[in-house]
């Protein structure tokens, strides 16, 4: 069948729903906040991950419809999570390309904070390498104006793109997400482990936050080296989760600590 019409009556039907994957402090394993993670309940095939379904999502009517539905449900969950467990708590929104359609984006985020009583900082925006070196000013108007109120821009799936650097110095990102392909090996090959413990000093150079991201084991956890004071994210710690799933996870690392 016609797929897009089939997520269009998903849509409308409340189909699509979040997981969220925690993002995790490695010096002490603190959970500082979440990704939200799209994911389509499909009716008897179970649920859909996101790599079926988001490239033809993305060329659709619907991708504006459902990107601003996700930033919304992710700060409304946020605000009650900073209410119920951890006032500092921080949420993580990927976004499509074509959510910068001029003028949208930063009111609908400065109107979705205020109404959950959050402030800038609880929100970080992730974009892809792809909406960064559309290198359209457009875009980069409106991330400037995004960083400008204080909402946290990252640089998601880092060193994967051939101009990660050079883009590095154009655009005002707070955060650098390591791509999973770095940490995968990082435990078996030298030449990976230096290239994350490179990707991890560059960006401490240049103040920002980072995340290494696809930690699966103890061993690439050890790797890549607890002390150096930042985040990670990935199955080591906790798969993407249904909020109250995670909820039940995040007492138990409470309990731990
Ligand atoms: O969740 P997964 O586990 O499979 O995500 C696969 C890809 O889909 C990732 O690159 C992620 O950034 C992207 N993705 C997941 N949820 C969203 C979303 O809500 N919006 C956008 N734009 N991308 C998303
Ligand atoms: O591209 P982005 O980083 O936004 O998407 C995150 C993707 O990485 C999601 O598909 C999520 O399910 C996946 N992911 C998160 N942790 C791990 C991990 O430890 N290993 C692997 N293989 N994938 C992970
Ligand atoms: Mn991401
Ligand atoms: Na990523």
């Amino acid at each position: 069948g016609n797929i897009v019409l089939e997520m269009q009556e998903a849509w409308e039907g409340g189909a699509f729903e979040l997981y969220y994957q925690p993002i995790v402090r490695l010096g002490d394993g603190a959970w500082t906040g979440a990704e939200a993670l799209l994911r389509w309940n499909y009716p008897y095939r179970g649920v859909l991950p996101p790599a079926l379904f988001l490239p033809i999502l993305e060329k659709s009517h619907l991708a504006a419809h459902v990107g601003s539905w996700v930033i919304e449900e992710a700060c409304r969950q946020a605000s009650d999570w900073r209410r119920r467990f951890d006032p500092n708590f921080k949420i993580a929104v990927n976004l499509f390309e074509l959510q910068f359609k001029p003028g949208t984006l930063v009111p609908k985020v400065r109107d979705v904070l205020a109404r959950n009583e959050l402030p800038p900082q609880a929100l970080q925006l992730e974009l892809t390498e792809r909406i960064i070196l559309a290198d359209d000013p457009r875009i980069l108007e409106q991330v400037r104006q995004l960083r400008e109120i204080g909402v946290g821009i990252a640089f998601d799936d880092f060193g994967t793109g051939f101009a990660s650097l050079s883009a590095l110095k154009n655009y005002p990102v707070s955060c650098i997400k390591i791509d999973r392909s770095f940490i995968a090996e990082a435990a078996d090959n030298p030449a990976d482990l230096s290239i994350v413990s490179s990707l991890i000093n560059l960006s401490k150079s240049l103040n920002l936050e980072t995340v290494a991201e696809g930690i699966e084991t103890s061993a690439q956890l050890a790797a890549i080296g607890p002390e150096k004071g930042i985040n990670g994210q990935g199955y080591l710690f906790s798969k993407p989760q249904p909020p109250r799933r995670l909820e039940a996870l995040w007492a138990a690392e409470r309990d731990a600590a």
